[in-house]
């Protein structure tokens, strides 16, 4: 059978996986599925929920005697190594643009690597019903992108579809709305050209890895040369040089949204392999005999880190399963495994560990996911990493988007220019404006909430890692202190109601609170330790149940990631299973001053 292979591309919520979803229908995989507003591709429950892909997936779908093997990739820039590595195993790509927000910083990291390798673009402008978009001006910066990008006469000649991934239609024009995607579908079989494979002995370069609970890790990648056998004896080629023989137990290609087994795979296909022993990213699966490794592939070298450690809180063991630092410590490990942009090192502590990542979000996904299988842990300020080049301190840079309603522009300049933000550009386009900054790292972390605030919450924002640069200069940290409660007990209505006028709270009537607990925001500077468990004076009472009548301000709840762009570094966020909390490093008032000192 004839293979295409094909990876979906895009910056973030362009509708990749929407569109991967409606592929899969169109092969007739889910004629009955029905579920709306759940994306079949995106499967773990921390993707449902958050409506984004975190891991890239391979799937397969059968048109026209073909089989077209689909790579959905994640758009989020945390994640623009995978993206990066995934493209490998393509032959085409489907470049998705947004037909309002046109092309965004990661559309053209992506597209950018697209280029390099020499893949087939078809452009898919999507979201066409959306009101006001403008395919047209779309596609035409589109095609400027790619001359930007020097992509090959080829290249730029890419084919154009038009639609709706949400309603499932495809068309050549957008003002002739379809009721189906079968365009795109022939237009993949049309342009991407079948797999470019080499002559010569068999050569796999293992560039994704599955996983399974019951054989563990699997690796993926596409064969470039010669066939592989179930059962054949292979040769694996680390990075380093070294070669060891090992055996391929078992071999899947893709089918649909699953892995099926198969006796053997010619080159062009992409597949699973069983059995492989202690292999990495960037190894090649070689001939027995005469083994020739293919050229490694980069892997992302971490721009982040944090500070984990064992919940050592007054509340510690309350939630969770598992507490102890042999647990985290083990957890992190497999991590390791699979996680390859993660990276960690010990500590002078037993009890803590330094988590290297991409960004708040790649680390903030591991924290989250090890809360849900029961874990605590405590985890410090997100720290950039600082390099010495050549005798001179740099620190990692970012490219910064953002658009917001024209009133907004201003007051985003000015906060995105006091962390050391330098404005590269100012576009317009109807009542909005798009702004671009060059910015470090640092400046961006807790950016995001300044800048919803500032904007009453609609101010899109994408960043992305461009390089290290020399050091930018020290950057105004948060304005405001934090209120530190000082006893252990509930807190309770009347004691925060009399501290109203000093801050704002994070926490309600009824919460259990612990001394040197981070329970608000300080309208001043400085910290302040406060007394948020004291009952009011007999002599105050009134009625039995007049807490009820006091008018207090919802609490401000964080999610995950903000509550770790907004602690301090003298202070950690607790997590368990059930909660978050902020908190001092140091719980008593007296040690954090003789600290301070
Ligand atoms: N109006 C409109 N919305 C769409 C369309 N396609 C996708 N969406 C919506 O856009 C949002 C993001 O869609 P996804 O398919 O998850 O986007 P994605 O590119 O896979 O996102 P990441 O994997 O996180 O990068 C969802 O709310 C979709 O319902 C479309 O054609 N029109
Ligand atoms: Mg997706």
């Amino acid at each position: 059978m004839s293979i295409r292979n094909i990876a979906i591309i895009a910056h973030v919520d362009h509708g990749k996986t929407t569109l991967v979803d409606k592929l899969l229908v169109a092969g007739k995989l889910f004629k009955d599925y029905e579920r709306p507003g759940e994306l079949i591709m995106d499967n773990n429950d921390l993707e449902r929920e958050r409506g984004i892909t975190i891991l890239s997936k391979n799937v397969s779908v059968i048109y026209k005697d073909t089989k077209i093997n689909i790579i959905d990739t994640p758009g989020h820039a945390d994640f623009g190594g995978e993206v990066e590595r995934v493209l490998n195993m393509a032959d085409g790509v489907l470049l998705l643009v947004d037909a309002f927000e046109g092309p965004m910083p990661q559309t053209r990291f992506v597209l950018q690597k697209a280029i390099e390798l020499g893949l087939k673009p078809i452009v898919v402008i999507n979201k066409v019903d959306k009101p006001n978009c403008r395919p047209e001006d779309v596609h035409e910066l589109v095609f400027d992108l790619m001359f930007d990008l020097n992509a090959t006469e080829d290249q730029l000649n890419f084919p154009t579809v038009y639609g709706s991934a949400k309603e499932g239609w495809m068309s050549e024009n957008w003002n002739n709305k379809t009721d189906n995607i079968t365009v795109l579908l022939d237009y993949i079989l049309k342009y991407i050209p079948v797999p470019r494979t080499d002559k010569g002995t068999t050569q796999l370069l293992i560039t994704s890895i599955d996983f399974s609970p019951y054989v563990g890790r699997i690796a993926v990648g596409r064969l470039q040369r010669g066939s592989l056998k179930e059962g054949q004896q292979v040769s694996l080629c680390h990075r380093d040089g070294s070669i060891v023989r090992t055996k391929v137990k078992e071999l899947n290609v893709f089918d649909g949204l699953s892995r099926v087994k198969i006796e053997s795979v010619d080159a062009g296909d992409i597949c699973a392999l069983i059995g492989i022993d202690k292999f990495e990213i960037g190894d090649t699966i070689a001939d027995i005999e005469n083994p020739e490794p293919l050229p490694p592939i980069a892997i992302d070298e971490p721009t982040m880190s944090m500070l984990f450690t064992i919940n050592n809180s007054p509340f510690y063991g309350q939630d969770g399963k598992f507490v102890t630092s042999r647990h985290i410590y083990d957890r992190l490990q497999k991590e390791l495994e699979r996680n390859l942009a993660l990276r960690l090192e010990e500590t002078n502590s037993a009890d803590s560990w330094t988590v290297f990542g991409r960004g708040v979000l790649h680390l903030s996904i591991l924290i989250e996911t090890m809360r849900r299988e029961g874990f605590e842990i405590q985890v410090g300020q997100p720290q950039v990493i600082i390099k010495t080049v050549g005798g001179v301190k740099h620190e990692p840079v970012e490219e910064l988007t953002v658009d917001v309603l024209d009133d907004y522009a201003g007051r985003v300049i000015e906060l995105v220019t006091r962390r050391r933000g330098e404005m590269l550009s100012m576009e317009r386009k109807g009542e909005r404006t798009m702004l671009q900054f060059q910015i470090p790292s640092r400046g961006i972390i807790g950016l995001r909430n300044n800048v919803l605030t500032a904007t009453a919450g609609e101010a899109i924002m994408s960043h992305r890692f461009i390089e290290f640069q020399p050091f930018k200069g020290e950057i105004e940290k948060r304005n405001n202190g934090s209120l530190v409660c000082l006893e252990t007990g509930v807190a309770i209505a009347y004691a925060l109601d009399k501290l109203q006028d000093r801050g704002r709270f994070f926490v309600k009537p009824g919460d259990d609170v612990y001394e040197g607990m981070v329970i608000g925001e300080n309208s001043r500077e400085d910290d302040i330790t406060v007394n948020i468990t004291k009952t009011k004076k007999l002599s105050n009472m009134r009625a039995s149940g007049s807490d009820d009548k006091v008018k207090l301000a919802p609490p401000i709840i964080f999610s995950l990631e903000e509550a770790l762009e907004y602690i301090q570094d003298d202070e950690y966020v607790e997590i368990t299973p059930k909660n978050i909390r902020l908190r001092k490093m140091l719980l008593k008032e007296m040690d954090r001053k003789r600290n301070n000192r």
